[in-house]
């Protein structure tokens, strides 16, 4: 069963659900836009369970497309899932990654029991990727991904995604 699939408008980080999905880099070690949003409002023991998994499982960081979990320190939620969305580039066609971040985030989410869960738009920012393509990649995604979550909520910073998300919802009737 895939997850039902609901949109708001506003910051990731003050949502209540079981697990927010930050859009990181392969470094887990912090950086601007959601990410910089989540490390500033969850606390330093998100920082810190990042350290420990570079200095562990992930030496080499995470790779675009994969997802990973750790406390949500100060957050309503009890996880954050980290996922490295691909950068866009023209000359490539990178949306196999992007529809791979979504997949591993969810099935991150499914392996630590959450039921509820935020997503940003991931790759939309600062990786720069259009944001009509991004939202018909993560609900297309999302939908056809079989999990245990009950909901799957984006949560859009600005008119331009939260838009660009309702049109993808809608095209999927
Ligand atoms: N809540 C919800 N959405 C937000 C928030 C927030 N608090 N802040 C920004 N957005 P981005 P990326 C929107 O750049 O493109 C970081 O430096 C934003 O308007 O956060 O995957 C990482 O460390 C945009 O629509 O993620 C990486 O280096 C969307 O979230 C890099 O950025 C994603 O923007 C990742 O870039």
């Amino acid at each position: 069963m895939g997850a039902r699939i609901t949109l708001v408008r506003g910051d990731i980080t003050t949502q209540e659900v079981d697990a927010i999905v930050n859009a990181a880099n392969s470094t887990l070690l912090g950086g601007g836009g959601v990410d910089g949003a989540i490390h500033r409002a969850g606390g330093p023991a998100i920082l810190e369970a990042c350290r420990e998994l570079r200095a562990t499982m992930l030496p080499d960081g995470l790779p675009t497309g994969q997802a990973v979990a750790t406390t949500a320190g100060r957050l309503r939620a009890t996880h954050v899932i980290h996922t490295v969305g691909p950068v866009f580039a023209k000359r490539e066609d990178r949306s196999g990654l992007l529809a791979s971040a979504y997949r591993e985030s969810l099935r991150v989410a499914d392996e630590v029991g959450a039921r509820t869960v935020a997503f940003p738009a991931v790759s939309a920012g600062i990786y720069g990727w259009p944001m009509d393509d991004a939202a018909r990649i993560a609900v297309r995604t999302v939908t056809v991904t079989s999990t245990d979550i009950e909901e799957a909520r984006f949560a859009l910073f600005g008119d331009e995604a939260y838009e660009a998300f309702s049109r993808a919802v809608q095209a999927l009737d």
